[in-house]
């Protein structure tokens, strides 16, 4: 383990170190104020598709303590916090009436956060759809990056003021293929036709988004957060490596490829092309706006070997098998050098702004000592080795401005229910006790040093 002193000798004094969490994941008060179901509500209560049918009824009900949690972050001596607006709180129906008191819990959130000197580093999707969204296809109909835009107007008319940065999207990756190809993620589906329906909208509603951004609140950097892949082909071989290729541009370049390019990916489009909406006359000049930064969100790295099934779809490839022995306890690999490839091939490959390390974290599901303590030092050594590749980057030239840890606290981890815990800060789920674990300790000593005095602004 590093200490946080000569850890945080290696950052820059403007070094934005944050905590980050979503809605669904924390709020709770599902049905408060005027707030109608998600995807994820209804996903939730479906027998089979999460843990133990966990749901989001009562979460971190976050909704009820929201000072208590800003002053547990100002407390770490955290400076930035992410979070994600709900947009069945704002816009219950998805499109038609406009809802003020969800508006009102954000804009106390972010008034809650300039008192603390906290900066606000709101995502405008993160994966909570308004259920009668559905009615015309969610994702897949076209008329949704367009319900998406009008609510992007109209938080950012409300927020924009105050606020220091936004991304239009978390992690379309989840939302498309996890969501519409591999079933795991509301709304469920395995259909590629549908994914790839998905796929295009969501670029066009993050094209859409960034243009409502720019029209309301010019003034707020706009960005989108992606959760790339560190591809790593299982073997030397030619196939291997020309799996790993198509992987690369499936799993990154559906998004990379049309946000920072402007194109599809060709191979992938000779691939799966038949099975595309129409890509309409300035759909793509829409979606490759120039942003003001990016996020990467990264976790565990991707290894691939070709699949040999002739009928398997494009990318056609197969999990390779980890090289690292230590795994997280949702079974992820860990493996630092992942993400410093990772960042040196995106930059390689796209023309990208400025980056934000808008997700990273490990899950253990360590609880409560004796002495009522977390002993969770996995998590800080996972912590403490991605942060020193991060300082890597930063003295080889990267243009990294920032890092959020996932999560401040345990919550709703998906299709995992609450059994998986990335948390900072453990989550009594009976009592709603919040305790920092040992990683929160040690993450906030090395928090606490940013903003260092003499730093130069961005
Ligand atoms: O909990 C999620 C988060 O919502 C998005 N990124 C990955 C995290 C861990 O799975």
């Amino acid at each position: 383990m590093t200490d946080p002193k000569t850890l945080a000798a290696r950052f820059p004094g403007d070094f934005v170190f944050g905590v980050a969490t979503a809605s669904f994941q924390i709020e709770g008060a599902s049905k408060a104020d005027g707030r109608k179901p998600s995807i994820w509500d209804a996903f939730s209560n479906m027998p089979g598709r999460v843990f133990g049918r966990h749901n989001g009824d009562i979460a971190c009900d976050h909704y009820n303590r929201w000072e208590q949690d800003l002053d547990l972050i100002a407390e770490m001596g955290v400076s930035a916090y992410r979070f994600s607006i709900a947009w069945p709180r704002i816009i219950p129906e998805g499109t038609g009436r406009i809802n003020e008191p969800g508006l009102d819990f954000y804009d106390k959130l972010v008034d809650g956060l300039k008192a603390r000197n906290i900066k606000a580093f709101a995502t405008l999707y993160h994966w909570d759809l308004p259920l009668a969204l559905m009615g015309d296809g969610g994702w897949t109909a076209r008329s949704t990056a367009y319900a998406f835009q009008r609510y992007a107007k109209v938080v950012m008319a409300r927020l924009g003021d105050r606020l220091d940065a936004v991304a239009t999207f978390n992690e379309p990756w989840c939302s498309v293929w996890l969501s519409h190809l591999y079933g795991v993620h509301a709304p469920g589906e395995r259909n590629m036709e549908a994914a790839l329906h998905a796929m295009h909208y969501t670029n066009l509603a993050h094209g859409l988004g960034v243009d409502a951004i720019r029209q309301v609140a010019p003034q707020v950097p706009a960005g989108l957060v992606l959760n790339a892949h560190s591809v790593i082909p299982g073997s030397d071989s030619a196939e291997d490596k020309a799996a790993a290729e198509r992987a690369f541009q499936f799993h990154n370049g559906a998004f990379f490829g049309p946000v920072f390019k402007g194109e599809y990916p060709a191979d992938m489009m000779e691939a799966l092309g038949d099975k595309m909406p129409k890509v309409e006359d300035g759909d793509l000049e829409i979606i490759s706006q120039k942003l003001d930064w990016w996020g990467l969100n990264y976790y565990t790295p991707m290894r691939v070997s070709a699949n040999p099934d002739a009928s398997a779809d494009y990318p056609a490839t197969k999990d390779a098998p980890p090289v690292s022995k230590v795994k997280t306890d949702i079974g992820w690999e860990v493996y630092a050098p992942a993400l410093k490839s990772l960042v040196e091939t995106l930059y390689d490959r796209y023309e990208l702004p400025v980056c934000y390390i808008t997700e990273n974290g490990a899950c253990y599901n360590m609880g409560l000592d004796a002495k009522g303590e977390v002993d969770d030092q996995p998590r800080l050594d996972y912590y403490s080795e991605h942060l020193g590749v991060v300082a890597d980057l930063i003295k080889d030239g990267f243009p990294m401005r920032g890092y959020f840890a996932w999560s401040l606290m345990d919550n709703f981890e998906w299709a995992e229910g609450y059994r998986m815990r990335f948390g900072l800060v453990h989550v009594d789920y009976d009592t709603q006790v919040r305790t920092v674990k040992k990683s929160g300790k040690w993450y906030s000593e090395l928090a606490a040093q940013f903003p260092a005095g003499n730093y130069k602004s961005a």
